[in-house]
């Protein structure tokens, strides 16, 4: 069972194959609850999307034959591993294919951010631009600035190698333990709130886990610099939305830039959007064609792998 329908070059390997009798929710909108159950009712795969919720109920539709799950994305915060790995589920991600858009997203949401594109683009459009300002659209710049990176993962690390070049003067990192790779950027591993207090650019990118849910809230925001910029490209839940709009709207911290949020899609109404000094991107880091494209084959051939008891090009360890 497809619960949406993936980029070509994915469902072209799995009607190539001969090998699946394929049920796809043929359409751009999430599948709705009920038919995800039903439509997962005897499969022996499964391929899901980031926004199709992946618990207890649905593996006990899905019932005994339910081998594989795919999911198109590198993130498995939406999957019950627990119950999965119970189940003796084997699952696929795709991990490092969509490591270089992603990370080139961070870098054009920081920019985008900190030199207030999105602003200036409003103003030339509403007729704001009048004589030329000595202090109009002033933004914070990168060059001699510190930037912390919570979450030195494949991703933080490609963003930080994208940010060196542009002047920075020091690179901050924190996570579960230090990481070699950390040298060739010149990252200090520094605890979180070190990393917190002296940073001009807070960069999250951390998986979702029980230990990050929330990790920026008031307290949080409360020990930036009044100058620091806010960036979180990797989900939403590692926020409290309402201590970020308060860090906002009070001055405690000068701008964010965000492509994920609780929850996603953003009600229009969100109070966030309401504020200049905050970007937000429908969650779009690996949203070029060859990255879907590539990940829509991953995750194909993961769940192809895993059907036939095989090695899957990226299994996630359980
Ligand atoms: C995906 C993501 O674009 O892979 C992830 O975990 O957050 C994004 O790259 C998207 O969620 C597709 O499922």
């Amino acid at each position: 069972f497809v619960t949406r329908r993936i980029p070509q070059e994915g469902m072209q390997i799995l009607q190539n194959s001969g090998m699946c009798n394929l049920s796809v929710w043929d359409s751009d909108e999430p599948v709705p609850r009920a038919e995800l159950l039903q439509g997962v009712a005897g499969a022996h795969g499964l391929i899901c999307l980031l926004s199709d919720k992946i618990d207890a109920e649905v593996l006990d539709a899905a019932g005994p034959n339910l081998k594989v799950i795919s999911t198109l994305s590198v993130g498995f915060d939406h999957l019950a591993i627990d119950e999965i790995k119970k189940r003796g589920i084997r699952v696929g991600y795709t991990p490092d294919v969509l490591t270089d858009a992603t990370a080139e997203l961070t870098v054009a949401l920081l920019l985008a951010t900190c030199r207030r594109l999105p602003e200036g683009v409003e103003e030339v459009k509403n007729g704001g631009w009048s004589t030329w300002k000595p202090l109009w659209l002033c933004g914070y710049g990168l060059s001699g600035s510190t930037v912390g990176v919570i979450g030195l993962g494949r991703i933080g690390l490609a963003i930080a190698r994208r940010l060196k070049p542009f002047g920075v003067k020091r690179l901050l990192y924190t996570g579960r333990q230090p990481k070699p790779q950390a040298q060739e950027i010149d990252g200090e591993y520094v605890p979180l709130d070190t990393l917190v207090r002296e940073s001009d650019f807070v960069v999250v990118s951390c998986s979702l886990t029980p230990d990050t849910q929330g990790l920026c809230d008031k307290t949080f925001f409360g020990k930036m610099k009044k100058t620091a910029i806010f960036i979180n490209t990797s989900r939403g839940a590692v926020v409290n939305q309402e201590d970020l709009f308060e860090a906002l709207s009070s001055g405690q911290i000068a701008a964010a830039g965000l492509d994920v949020t609780t929850p996603e899609p953003l009600p229009t109404d969100h109070p966030l959007l309401t504020l200049k000094n905050c970007v937000v991107l429908p969650h779009i880091g690996s949203a070029t064609y060859s990255t879907r494209g590539v990940m829509s084959e991953l995750t194909a051939n993961n769940l192809l792998a895993g059907l036939t008891g095989s090695e899957m090009p990226t299994e996630l360890k359980l």
